[in-house]
């Protein structure tokens, strides 16, 4: 039982798969698929009423995806609703889920790749897709065929990017934040409320016009930077994530763009002359990533940030989004110009504004540019082709530099990257966060249900926009979704510059937000462990009960529940105005019950369903049969994340099996791991 893999065509080189594996005949295919090839290629299957679908990574819908359909084909559209087909990824693998074979999917191509799963008609399953891919079929005889495929396959595709320990911390962002004094505020109100920060997020108006690796003149004296604002983060052991997108300014001048310009490391159209498109910074051009100049110059460009002492960064606009080509304008200015302003209607009005969203990520502008992918020695490549792969390649760029600045410098320094675009390969570049949710109820249940997906597919270090992006969040959804957010790796909270704020620092319920921000300090010890075991180990962080109780039916439907590391069984109440909610505990359990740090609660409850209480300023989670919690013995003044004191840690204990945990933290910059007894 093993990888099978098969040939379509002539692929492009994606790096997505490390391992080498031999090619089959296509005709064993025959076996999983229905095959045709003409014009595309179509692979077709019956489904069995009781087969599930798992996997797809970052898309809507629950973590079983049948009866849905998505496409991979990376895009940025803020308005996430139940049915979107693509977001901002394209994560290729599936595990087709059934009682008598189940078994793994992966298509290695950055092209268009769409997915009906019993959308069309109920029983059927169809994939289509262009010519030029392999297919990798991975099968399983375990008990527990899920856990072994996505492990097989996770092996496959490489290991996960590891982040710096102090990126489990506390994350506070917000569109907004213009200067210096805005960043210095949020400071300020965090110290008075004795609130904890580890991360200060840095969004583009704090740029100088929208330039990437800059600063606006808020941040410098006299025309240069002001350290003493820099210094002051490193005393409070801060650290200033700014964000860097993918289009740069076209600006004579700006050292970037001219160099860009001179290497012609730039995205170009059919003549070889710059695609010029409109992005934040106004006309830019896209960095050809693909080639090995632009990798290189784009790479380098983080040096300014890093001699600052900058160890973290967040890459956005990388599917990448554009506002407009500029080779539309012109058309644009024309089709004003006959417009008939005395007769004007309702419909005048929506004509303009179709004609400005069609300039919007315009499916024919991405097919007008071009690459030089001569990092594979590929050559030419029409931007379509690859499209999936740009942000991709914009990780690789970016993490391929701070390991050669490590080297020149003599560090081993670890830095937080994480992408909005992600296509499977930049797992082990780089973490990625799931762009533009809303302060709805229904995307607190979507990042619940999409952390598993995510973690199949390789992406651990991961999270979303705690209390939503857009729309204006409440207090209530806010502390709800930190209830959740404490258990995700990227744990940040990040809003959208028109809504109101929901800062940390700004809400009036400081007494709940500080208890929930020491109890994401209380857990880190297992965070941290249980995130380099899955990395490690390729396993899962975030767990479907249905992958592990194979002899109980009840939790087959089960998707609001999930299993936490290797111990713990969460269960997050995500709807308004809910005094608790019902729990199917599939084992008896320890519960375990967080007030505040010096409140917790232990009480054992048996297998089965329970309503469980969970007040607004509450934490409780379970602790399985034979499995302990190391946890941070922490005091109420816990301001940062700093390098673990072993001696801090104890232990609440379910009975546990053996009577050691291994323990993993950073130190120096390195992970370590120690043995601790179980008391
Ligand atoms: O067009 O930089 O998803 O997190 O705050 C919007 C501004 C651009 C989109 C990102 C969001 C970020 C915002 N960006």
């Amino acid at each position: 039982m093993g990888i099978k893999r098969f040939k379509f065509g002539k692929r492009i080189i994606t790096n997505s798969v490390i391992k080498e594996i031999d090619y089959c005949d296509l005709s064993i295919l025959d076996k999983y698929f229905n095959v045709s090839t003409k014009n595309e290629i179509t692979l077709e299957r019956i489904l069995d009423r009781e087969d599930k679908i798992f996997g797809l990574g970052e898309n809507v819908k629950g973590i079983n995806k049948r009866g849905s359909r998505f496409i991979s084909y990376n895009f940025d559209d803020p308005d996430i609703t139940e049915d979107r087909e693509y977001l901002y990824a394209s994560h290729n693998f599936l595990i087709i889920s059934n009682i008598m074979n189940t078994f793994g999917v992966f298509i290695d191509t950055p092209k268009v790749v769409k997915y009906d799963l019993g959308f069309t008609h109920l029983n059927e399953l169809k994939i289509e897709l262009d010519d030029g891919f392999d297919l990798y079929i991975i099968e399983s005889n375990d008990a527990y065929p899920e856990i072994e495929i996505i492990h097989k396959f996770r092996e496959m595709i490489g290991m996960s990017y590891i982040a710096p320990f102090f990126s489990f911390g506390v994350g506070q962002s917000r569109w907004g934040y213009k200067t210096k004094e805005d960043l210095e505020s949020v400071i300020k109100g965090f110290t008075e409320k004795e609130l904890p920060l580890d991360m200060l997020f840095f969004d583009i108006d704090c740029l100088d016009e929208f330039k990437d690796f800059t600063f606006n003149d808020s941040f410098k004296e006299n025309g240069k930077i002001n350290i003493n604002f820099f210094n002051d983060l490193k005393d409070k052991g801060i650290h200033l994530i700014p964000i860097v997108d993918a289009g740069v300014k076209v600006k004579e001048g700006y050292t970037l763009y001219d160099e860009l310009i001179k290497e012609r490391a730039y995205t170009f159209d059919k003549n070889g002359k710059p695609f010029t498109v409109g992005v934040w910074p106004g006309d830019s051009i896209l960095p050809d990533f693909f080639s090995k100049k632009g990798h290189d110059i784009f790479g380098e460009a983080y040096k300014y940030y890093l001699d600052l002492g900058i160890d973290g960064f967040w890459n956005d606009m990388n599917e990448p989004a554009l506002f407009y080509g500029k080779n539309n304008i012109e058309a644009f200015r024309d089709y004003l110009k006959t417009v008939d302003y005395d007769n004007f209607n309702n419909h005048s009005f929506d004509l303009i504004r179709d004609r400005v969203y069609a300039m919007k990520n315009n499916l024919n502008d991405y097919k007008s540019m071009y690459h030089n992918y001569d990092l594979v020695d590929f050559g030419k490549v029409n931007h379509y082709d690859v499209h999936n792969m740009y942000g991709y390649m914009m990780v690789a760029s970016a993490s391929d530099y701070f390991e050669k600045y490590n080297k020149d410098n003599n560090l081993n320094k670890k830095y937080l990257l994480f992408s909005r675009s992600s296509m499977i390969g930049s797992h082990r570049y780089s973490g990625i966060w799931t762009g533009d949710n809303a302060a709805y109820w229904s995307h607190l249940l979507l990042n619940i249900k999409m952390m598993p997906s995510l973690n199949m597919c390789g992406y651990l270090y991961s999270g979303a926009d705690i209390g939503g992006f857009g729309h204006n969040s409440s207090p209530d959804l806010l502390l709800r979704w930190m209830a959740f957010g404490i258990f995700t790796p990227l744990f940040r909270n990040h809003t959208c510059n028109w809504v109101r704020p929901k800062d940390y620092h700004l809400m009036d319920e400081t007494k709940e937000i500080r208890n929930l921000l020491q109890i994401r300090y209380l857990i880190l010890p297992y965070l941290y462990s249980e995130y380099i075991k899955a990395v490690n180990n390729n396993i899962l962080l975030f767990t479907p009960l249905s992958f592990v109780y194979k002899k109980d039916s009840r939790v087959d439907e089960i998707e609001d529940e999930l299993l936490f590391g290797s111990s713990l069984l969460i269960a997050p109440v995500y709807k308004q105005n809910a005094k608790g909610r019902m729990v199917y505990l599939p084992e008896d359990v320890l519960e375990i019950r967080i007030k505040n740090v010096n409140d917790i609660k232990l009480r054992n409850l048996n297998k089965g369903d329970h309503y469980i209480d969970v007040a607004i300023d509450e934490v409780v989670f379970f602790l399985l049969k034979g499995k302990a919690l190391p946890i941070l013995n922490i005091n109420n003044n816990v301001t940062n994340i700093k390098d673990l004191d072993l001696n801090d840690i104890k232990f609440i204990n379910n009975g546990y099996k053996y009577d050691k945990y291994e323990l993993f933290f950073e130190e120096n910059n390195e992970v370590k791991s120690k043995i601790l007894k179980v008391n």
